[in-house]
C-alpha cells in the first residue's frame, strides 16, 4: 500500500529539520543556539579529529553528562566574603610586571605580564578589585588550561564557592567546571541560522540562583582562527547612563530570575538536569560590595517578570532595559580569544553575549570556573 500523503510529508519534514525547533521558541527563551549537549557530542571527531578538524587539544577537558549518579541536593545559602574589599586600590602585586591597555575608555582591559597562578593572596584579592572596576579583563599567556584541572578549580576557589552548573557538561570528574563546547564539525550553528537571524544572547551567568557568581574565569582551550569573540556590557554604565529621574524609578523594583527554561531545554536535548530549577527574586539595580558601584541587574535569558508588575507593564520595562544595555556599545567591549587567554569578568555588574559567527567547522572549546557571590542587595538612590 502506497503511504499515506501525511506520513510522507512527515518524513520529508524529520529529514531536513534541526534537531531543535528554533522557529517557534519563544523570547526570553533560553539561548539555544548555545546548548550543545549529548546529542550533538561526536566523541570521535573530538578524539581523533576529522579530515579538516585537529583532534581536540585539552581531551582532558572534553564534556561529560555523566559525572553524576543522582541529582543534587538545593544549593544552600553560604556567607560570602568579597575579597575585593580588601585590595590596595593601587594594584601593587597583582600589576607591578604588567603591561595594562584599556580595551574601550569605559570598559575592560588586556593585560601582558601576569601569571595569574602566581598570585599571592594579595594579588588575588587586588584581581578581584580591579576586575570589578574594569568589568572583564582578559590576561593574555596564562598556564590555566595546562595545569591539572583541580590546581585551576583551586585557583577560583579562593573568589567565593564554586557553583556547580545545573545543565552543562564538565570534564570528567569536575563537575565544578562549565563547558562551553562546539565540535569539530558541529552542524548546529548552522541550523539555528535557518531559523533565526543573529545568535546574540546577552545575559549575566545562571541569575536565578540566590547568590548568583561574582569574579569569574573563562579560559580558552581550542578555537577557530578568527570569529567567537565574546561580547561584554558594561552594566554600571548603562545604570549610570539613565536619568536620574528613571534611576530613580528603577530602585525598589524586584525582578524574578528563572531557571526552569534552560532546565527544559537541557531535558529536550537529552542533558542532564543536576539540581531542581530554581527561581529567585532580585533587585533590578544591584550595588557591587567592593566598588559600591550601582549596576542593572536584568537579562533576557533568566529574568522573566518585573514583581508587582502585569505582564505587559514588565515586557515594556524590561524590553527597554534589554534595548538599552544590547544597543548600548559606548559601553561595551569585545575580547578576542587566543591561546592562553584567560577572560575574568565580574558577573555582578556586567552583562556578556557569545557569538556564532565562524562556520568552517572549527572545534570552539573553553572552560569556565564560576565562584558564587553574595545575594544581590541594592542600596538607595543617590542623585
Ligand atoms: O562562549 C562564550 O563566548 C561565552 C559563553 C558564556 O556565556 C559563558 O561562559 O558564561
Ligand atoms: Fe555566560
Amino acid at each position: 500500500m502506497a503511504p499515506a500523503l501525511v506520513d510522507t510529508t512527515t518524513e520529508t519534514i524529520t529529514e531536513t529539520r534541526p534537531t531543535y525547533d528554533f522557529a517557534n521558541s519563544g523570547t526570553g527563551a533560553y539561548k539555544v543556539a548555545f546548548n550543545t549537549g549529548p546529542k550533538a557530542f561526536q566523541k570521535d571527531n573530538e578524539l581523533q579529529g576529522t579530515e579538516k578538524q585537529p583532534p581536540a587539544r585539552y581531551p582532558n577537558y572534553l564534556p561529560v553528562w555523566n559525572n553524576e549518579t543522582s541529582v543534587y541536593p538545593p544549593l544552600t545559602p553560604f556567607t560570602h566574603y568579597d575579597h575585593g574589599k580588601d585590595a590596595d586600590p593601587s594594584f601593587p602585586n597583582l600589576l607591578k610586571d604588567a603591561k595594562v591597555a584599556d580595551l574601550t575608555a569605559n570598559t575592560g582591559a588586556e593585560v601582558h605580564g601576569v601569571q595569574l597562578t602566581k598570585l599571592t593572596d594579595k594579588g588575588k584579592d587586588e584581581l578581584a578589585l580591579f576586575v570589578a572596576q574594569k568589568k572583564v579583563v582578559a590576561f593574555r599567556d596564562q598556564d590555566f588550561a595546562d595545569l591539572p584541572i583541580q590546581e585551576a578549580l583551586d585557583f577560583g576557589g579562593y573568589f567565593g564557592r564554586h557553583h556547580i552548573h545545573p545543565a552543562s557538561g564538565a570534564p570528567k570528574g569536575y563537575p565544578e567546571v562549565h563547558l562551553v563546547h562546539r565540535g569539530a564539525e558541529d552542524t548546529t550553528a548552522r541550523d539555528f541560522f535557518e531559523e533565526r537571524t543573529n545568535s546574540i544572547t546577552w545575559h549575566s551567568d545562571v541569575t536565578y540562583e540566590k547568590q548568583p557568581p561574582g569574579t569569574t574565569f573563562l579560559y580558552l582551550l581550542d578555537g577557530p582562527a578568527a570569529g567567537g569573540d565574546t561580547l561584554f556590557a558594561n552594566q554600571a554604565a548603562a545604570y549610570r547612563r539613565l536619568s536620574p529621574e528613571f534611576q530613580k524609578r528603577l530602585h525598589g523594583l524586584k525582578a524574578i530570575h528563572s531557571g526552569i527554561e534552560q532546565a527544559n531545554n537541557s531535558r529536550e536535548r537529552g542533558g542532564v538536569v543536576r539540581r531542581d530549577p530554581v527561581t529567585s527574586i532580585h533587585p533590578l539595580v544591584r550595588t557591587h560590595p567592593a566598588t559600591g558601584e550601582k549596576a542593572l541587574f536584568v537579562n533576557p535569558q533568566f529574568t522573566r517578570r518585573i514583581v508587582g508588575y502585569k505582564k505587559e507593564e514588565s515586557d515594556f520595562l524590561l524590553n527597554f532595559l534589554y534595548d538599552h544595555i544590547a544597543k548600548g556599545q559606548d559601553f561595551q567591549a569585545r575580547v578576542k580569544w587566543a591561546p592562553g587567554t584567560v577572560v575574568v569578568w565580574d558577573n555582578r555588574v556586567t552583562a556578556h553575549s557569545a557569538l556564532l559567527d565562524w562556520d568552517d567547522g572549527a572545534r570552539r572549546h573553553l572552560a569556565r570556573i564560576t565562584p558564587q557571590a553574595e545575594p544581590p542587595t541594592e542600596t538607595p538612590f543617590e542623585s
